[in-house]
């Protein structure tokens, strides 16, 4: 007797009835069925950024139905016909709701779409728990760009945003988002705030919000003192809320899967991290609002030098030039470790390659501009046969995956392990020395 093989394919988060059914039926159509479940990485390349539950439950609800032969894990584009040559396999089969969607794969085996369920679905699922509504606080451009990856989040909710100016904001977020200019009405409705206002503003802003008990996401820096960064983080603590840094390179996969790259001795002892940030800007006459460059770039430029140097330099210099008392519009910061350098420039009026170079007793990691968005880097070595590309797929600059990331935080109270405090205070230190003229010469 020859033996058909079915293969089919799905998330399958917070299993249900649907799901039990696709899988019965797929059965039905042979005598041995595998079934793909797709990892977290492929999900996030293809759109899907809300799954609520890991891989492994998500394997392990659909082995409980003992209905699968074979569990296998889809981990890239084009994994499919790998999978049916692979496997030998007679029949694909998925929901009605893909129908026509793979036909292509007909040349290679029998396509079946089957009847999906009505009435039930894992968004549905996913809709009913709570929703995290977050106010946004600031004047910044950014904040379309936080509303726009925020739809990509599932159990998020725009609740309304608070700024001394909406010039920035978009006509059609201004027609939909209730726009107020007073803030304890906007952290009434909200169960976080994200904060991008003037560096300066933050302290008094996230002190409210932590003592009427609302979580906050803020862009870096957070203070520009270290006791008020210490007594937001003990008043975050006290009342058991997450009190996070926004910068967004920190959740890019591309920067990620670099640094522990570095860290795990792939270009030897890393010796010199170099970090260039600039977006010139015209600066105008009113400067209340704009953030300066070691405000607005400096975080995302220390970022790696203290991710893959560590935060104990020994020394450190910082020269910055001028166009009004605190408004530096370039700055250069160069710091010593015991066997190791860094530098970084940063630039609101002044351009450069954007680019970051981490050089190793072995090798070198190159990161092209913008490295601070970047979904690509190279290792390499004094033989370029050596030489390796990494690419990896990067969706909304990272905040998508910073807001899961806050969201998560919020439901679970777990920490930050894609930027810890300790980073968060040394970039906080710098920025005071920055403004108490330590450390600091003007040119
Ligand atoms: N399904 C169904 N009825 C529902 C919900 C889902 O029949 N009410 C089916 C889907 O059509 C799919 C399977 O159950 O065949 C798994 O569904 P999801 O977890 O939503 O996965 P999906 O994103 O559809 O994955 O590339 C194809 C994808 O891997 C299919």
């Amino acid at each position: 007797m020859i033996m058909v093989k079915v293969i089919t394919y799905g998330t399958y988060d917070l299993f249900h009835y649907g799901h039990q059914r696709l899988l019965e039926r797929a059965k039905a159509l042979g005598d041995y069925l595998i079934v793909g479940v797709t990892s977290d990485s492929f999900d996030l390349t293809r759109g899907k950024i809300n799954a609520q539950q890991s891989l492994m439950e998500r394997i392990e609800s659909v082995r409980r139905t003992g209905l699968a032969d074979e569990i296998i894990v889809e981990e890239y584009e084009g994994q499919k016909i790998d999978d049916i040559r692979r496997y030998d396999i007679d029949i694909f089969t998925v929901g009605s709701d893909w129908r026509g969607k793979f036909d292509y794969l007909s040349e290679f085996c029998k396509v079946v779409y089957l009847d999906r369920t009505e009435g039930i679905s894992s968004s549905e699922l996913r809709a009913e728990k709570r929703v995290l509504r977050i106010g946004l606080v600031g004047e910044s451009i950014v904040l379309n760009k936080f509303v726009r990856e925020s739809q990509y989040v599932n159990g998020v909710k725009i609740s309304g945003i608070y700024t001394l100016d909406s010039s920035k904001l978009s006509d059609k977020i201004k027609k939909e988002y209730c726009i107020t200019s007073d803030y304890d009405s906007l952290l009434d409705l909200s169960d976080a705030i994200y904060v991008v206002s003037h560096p300066s503003r933050h302290y008094s802003q996230i002190m409210v919000a932590l003592n009427k008990d609302k979580h906050v996401l803020c862009e870096s820096p957070i203070t520009l003192d270290y006791q008020e960064l210490s007594r937001l983080r003990e008043l975050a603590k006290k009342r058991n809320l997450i009190l996070m840094d926004s910068l967004k390179t920190a959740y890019c996969t591309a920067y990620s899967r670099l640094v522990l790259l570095a860290k795990s001795g792939r270009i030897g002892d890393v010796v010199s991290v170099d970090a260039t940030c600039t977006s010139l800007q015209n600066v105008g006459a009113d400067l209340s609002n704009v953030w300066n460059s070691i405000c607005a770039w400096g975080p995302t430029a220390m970022l790696p030098i203290f991710q893959m140097l560590g935060t104990n330099y020994d020394k450190k210099q910082i020269i910055s030039r001028f166009v009004e008392p605190d408004f530096d519009i370039f700055s250069k910061i160069s710091f010593v470790y015991p066997h190791a350098v860094a530098s970084l420039k940063v630039g609101k009026g002044v351009k450069s390659e954007g680019e970051l170079i981490v050089s190793g007793t072995n090798g070198y990691i190159y990161v092209p501009a913008p490295w601070w968005k970047t979904d690509y880097f190279e290792l390499r070595y004094e033989n370029p046969l050596d030489n390796r590309r990494y690419f990896y797929q990067l969706e909304g600059e990272g905040i998508r995956m910073m807001i899961l990331v806050f969201a998560k935080a919020v439901e679970h109270h777990s920490s930050n392990k894609y930027l810890n405090d300790d980073i968060s205070a040394a970039i906080v230190s710098v920025m005071q020395d920055f403004y108490s003229a330590n450390q600091l010469i003007k040119i």
